[in-house]
């Protein structure tokens, strides 16, 4: 047939979203049904995509963005009009603020109507209310352009800055024919999305001399590190330095946690004196105290000097000076960095490694008493002690990680073995996450996931258990019931309702998985924590682990307490 002949058969729109998803190797889409997609998500099923459907779009959006970061190509999230896109828009705007490739493809109604605003069925100007919360966003009018509109999305999401996408696809653009051949030639295989970005030599040259004159130099893993798959060149690039690093918690096990030059039992002491910084694939936002301050140890601040690798140019001088800012892709410069080392490079002084290895040693030797006692009620590191325990066992094991304490003890306590291991709140610390992102961790790698869960953060995406047992997926969710927010014991001091951050007193979350045919586990002690999780990661069997923990064990906010404002009125 050549090139311009007509067959008979027709296709759709429908037809060519799901071919044209199909070619470029989509495999998985997260969504939630209805009007004007239901057909969409059941044709995709009947074509081979696995459809994987939420309670909730935040939570499909979610799962789409953990998916992009684990894997390199965009999650897709698939939505409906109006209320359906403002549901995956959250996931959407926090997807873009950590540098995940996720695209929401949301049904929308008729233009005609929602321009004019004469009152269509879930009418809202999408497209418009999407475009500055995400890097692109792109609508479709024609059946013809649906191969356009797609591999845009695509290259735009993976492409530099990863990010999320928004495609708007308007109701009448499903039903839309055409020939199917010419719908077929219309298509674009997506080539090379995300072409490396090599680092010019100077910058190269400029980096690896500000690195070779440091006395006390230091090495911050970001999640784009994690991100950028080149876990080998990274561990290399870290043991031929010898440089001390501290990974920022979802780079937690580009290098096991347990490696000699981890400093992060030592992390104040090491920002505050290191003198050269090297980031990689990491930002100096608030989780760096804005690479400024007493964190950075005052005094040096004005000495000290940055190396920033990063995909985005304009990150660099965002919050301090960047003496050598070396833009690219992570693989290319680390891999430039290696070649331009050479062999019989100099070790950082003694004098620097010997204090942080003191240092470190005994900050870890506090932490294993703390770990070794038992109290009659269990606590946070009780009881994620036993989360430590069964990690090291199953380094291959997924962690979902949410809350406030229940958060930042686990960042400190529970090591990771395994690049790409961790998801946590990321960049915004939102709640949330949990579900979404443990879905995605089990349907995209079929390995066991455990979700840490503050009772609040659970709350979020508690319902999504059912999905969690419809799929019968691998994961293990583990509740940690203090009876609210930070702590259980705010009073009101009027009387009456309870205090805004407490919950209902011993709820059984394990209840709630029981209701959908999962196994659920009440928890007082590590030993009925520990036996519960040792069997759900071994069976594979969606479970509910309510780990009750004491209620006066938290602090306010976690370890970020001090961003809390508090009333100067004492009442
Ligand atoms: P963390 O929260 O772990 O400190 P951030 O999200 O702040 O990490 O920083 C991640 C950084 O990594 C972003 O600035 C992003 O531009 C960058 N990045 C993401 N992927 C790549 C890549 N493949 N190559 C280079 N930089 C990348
Ligand atoms: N809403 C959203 C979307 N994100 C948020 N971060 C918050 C609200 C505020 N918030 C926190 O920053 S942590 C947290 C909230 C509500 C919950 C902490 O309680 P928890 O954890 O039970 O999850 P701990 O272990 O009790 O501290
Ligand atoms: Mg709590």
């Amino acid at each position: 047939m050549t090139n311009d002949a007509q067959s008979t058969e027709q296709t759709d729109g429908f037809h060519l979203v799901i071919d044209a998803l199909k070619l470029n190797g989509i495999d998985t889409i997260f969504a939630l049904p209805g009007i004007p997609i239901t057909d969409l998500t059941r044709k995709a099923q009947a074509e081979g995509i696995r459809m994987i459907s939420f309670r909730h779009e935040q939570h499909a959006g979610n799962a789409a963005a953990a998916a992009g970061f684990l894997t390199q190509k965009p999650g897709i999230c698939l939505t409906v009009s109006a209320p359906g896109f403002l549901n995956g828009l959250t996931a959407l705007a926090n997807a873009t603020t950590n540098c995940f490739p996720m695209i929401l493809i949301s049904g929308s109604s008729e233009r005609e109507i929602v321009d004019l605003q004469q009152g269509d069925y879930e009418e809202m100007d999408q497209l418009a209310i999407a475009k500055p919360l995400c890097k692109a966003a792109f609508r479709v009018l024609h059946a013809a352009d649906i191969g356009v509109g797609i591999a845009r999305a695509i290259r735009s999401a993976l492409s530099g800055r990863p990010g999320g996408v928004y495609l708007d696809l308007p109701a009448k653009l499903f039903a839309q024919t055409m020939d199917a051949e010419a719908g077929k030639r219309s298509l674009i295989k997506v080539v090379d999305p995300a072409p490396r970005q090599l680092p010019a030599p100077d910058s190269v040259k400029r980096a690896l001399d500000l690195l070779k004159s440091a006395k006390r130099p230091l090495i911050v893993l970001g999640k784009g590190a994690a991100y950028a798959q080149c876990d080998a060149d990274i561990r290399a690039l870290i043991e031929k330095t010898g440089i001390p690093y501290l990974p920022m918690s979802m780079a937690k096990g580009l290098l096991p946690d347990t490696h000699a030059q981890s400093a992060s039992a030592t992390r104040s002491h090491v920002l505050a004196e290191a003198d050269v910084v090297m980031l990689v694939g990491a930002r100096l936002n608030w989780l760096l105290s804005h690479g400024k301050g007493k964190t950075w140890g005052g005094a040096n601040a004005d000495t000290r000097q940055f190396i920033q690798i990063d995909i985005s140019p304009t990150e660099m001088d965002s919050n301090v000076p960047i003496a050598a800012p070396l833009v690219g892709d992570i693989g290319s410069c680390v891999s430039a960095l290696l070649d331009g080392m050479g062999s019989g490079w100099a070790q950082p002084p003694a004098e620097w490694t010997d204090g942080i290895k003191e240092r470190k040693d005994k900050n870890l030797s506090k932490m294993a008493a703390t770990l070794a006692l038992n109290p009659a009620t269990m606590n946070f590191h009780s009881a994620l002690n036993v989360i430590r325990n069964a990690v090291k066992a199953r380094p291959d094991a997924i962690v979902v990680n949410e809350g406030a304490n229940t958060l930042d003890f686990a960042r400190s306590i529970v090591d990771m073995y395994e690049p790409r291991k961790r998801l946590d709140v990321g960049t915004w610390g939102i709640m949330g996450i949990g579900m979404g992102f443990a879905v995605a961790a089990a349907v995209v790698t079929g390995k066991p996931v455990i979700a840490i869960e503050g009772d609040s953060a659970f709350g979020f995406s508690g319902m999504e258990v059912e999905t969690i047992c419809r799929y019968n997926l691998p994961v293990c969710v583990i509740v940690f019931n203090n009876n609210g927010i930070y702590k259980g014991t705010d009073v009101n001091p009027l009387g009456g309702d309870v205090a805004p951050t407490v919950f209902v007193k011993n709820a059984r979350y394990e209840m709630m998985m029981q209701a959908f045919g999962g196994v659920g586990v009440l928890a007082n002690t590590p030993a009925e924590l520990a036996k519960a999780l040792d069997e759900a990661v071994a069976s594979g069997k969606p479970t509910l682990i309510n780990a009750i923990i004491d209620e006066t064990a938290g602090t306010e906010s976690g370890r970020i307490t001090s961003l809390n404002p508090q009333s100067a009125k004492k009442k």
